[in-house]
C-alpha cells in the first residue's frame, strides 16, 4: 500500500532538516519503505482537506490506505511496530522521553531565540531557558554514557532523540556534552538519515536526491 506523508512546500529552515517530516522520512528510510510526499502550503494546511487529516493543521501527516496518522511520535511508532529494525526487543523504547521530556525545553529555547529575541526581557530570560535544556541534557548524557545508542542497537528511540537534539546544533549547548554531540553525529552519519535529509533538501534545491 502506498505511504504518503505531507511536508512543507516551503520550510522556514530552507531544507536544514529541522522540519518534522525529516524524522518520518528517516524512519521510513531505516525500514526500507518507499513513500510519496505531498507538499502543502501554509494556507493549505489550514484548509478543510488538510484539517481532516490533521486537526491542528500541521505537517507531517501519514496516510497508508485507510490509516491516517498525525503526530510524529505516533507515526514513527507505527512504522517501528510494523517493520523490523526500529523497536528494541526490550519494551523500554525511549521514544517518548524524546518528545515529551527533552523536546519541550528545546522548542522553548528556539522560540525564545527566534520569536522573543527582540523583547526587552529576552536577555534576562534566555539563560533560564538554556538551563532548562541543560537540566534535560545532563541526565540524558549520564544515561547514554559511553554507549552508541540508548537501548543497545539503534532504535526508534534514538531516531527521535537525535531528531530532537539536532535542533540544538546551532546553539552550541551540545558542546558541553561531548557524548551527546557524538551521538547526534552518529545519527546523522547513518545512510538512512542522509537519504532522508537529501530528500527533504531536494524540495528546495529542485535536485533529485542521489541516494
Ligand atoms: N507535535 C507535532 C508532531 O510531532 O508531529 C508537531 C508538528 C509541528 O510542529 N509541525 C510544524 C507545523 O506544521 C512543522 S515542524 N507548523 C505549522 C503550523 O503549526 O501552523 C516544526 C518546525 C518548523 C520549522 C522549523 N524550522 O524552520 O527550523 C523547525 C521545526
Amino acid at each position: 500500500m502506498t505511504i504518503t506523508i505531507t511536508a512543507f512546500e516551503r520550510s522556514p529552515d530552507g531544507g536544514r532538516g529541522l522540519s518534522r517530516d525529516t524524522r518520518v522520512r528517516w524512519a521510513l528510510e531505516e525500514v526500507g519503505q518507499p513513500y510519496e510526499v505531498r507538499l502543502v502550503s501554509f494556507r493549505a494546511m489550514k484548509e478543510p482537506a488538510h484539517l481532516a487529516l490533521h486537526p491542528f493543521g500541521q505537517i507531517p501527516t501519514y496516510e497508508e490506505g485507510d490509516l491516517v496518522l498525525f503526530e510524529t511520535g505516533s507515526i514513527v511508532f507505527h512504522i517501528a511496530e510494523r517493520h523490523a529494525g526500529l523497536l528494541p526487543d526490550d519494551a523500554n523504547a525511549r521514544m517518548f522521553a524524546a518528545i515529551n521530556t527533552v523536546e519541550p525545553p528545546i522548542l522553548e529555547l528556539a522560540n525564545a531565540r527566534l520569536l522573543e529575541g527582540h523583547k526587552p526581557w529576552s536577555k534576562e530570560r534566555l539563560p533560564l531557558v538554556e538551563d532548562r535544556v541543560r537540566d534535560r541534557l545532563k541526565p540524558l548524557s549520564a544515561r547514554l554514557g559511553s554507549a552508541d545508542w540508548l537501548d543497545g542497537g539503534f532504535s526508534a528511540g534514538d531516531l527521535m532523540m537525535v531528531s530532537v537534539l539536532l535542533r540544538l546544533k546551532s546553539s552550541g549547548i551540545l558542546d558541553g556534552y561531548p557524548n551527546l554531540a557524538a551521538y547526534v553525529a552518529r545519527g546523522e552519519a547513518r545512510p538512512a538519515y542522509k537519504r532522508a535529509f537529501d530528500a527533504q533538501l531536494a524540495v528546495y534545491t529542485g535536485k533529485p536526491p542521489t541516494g
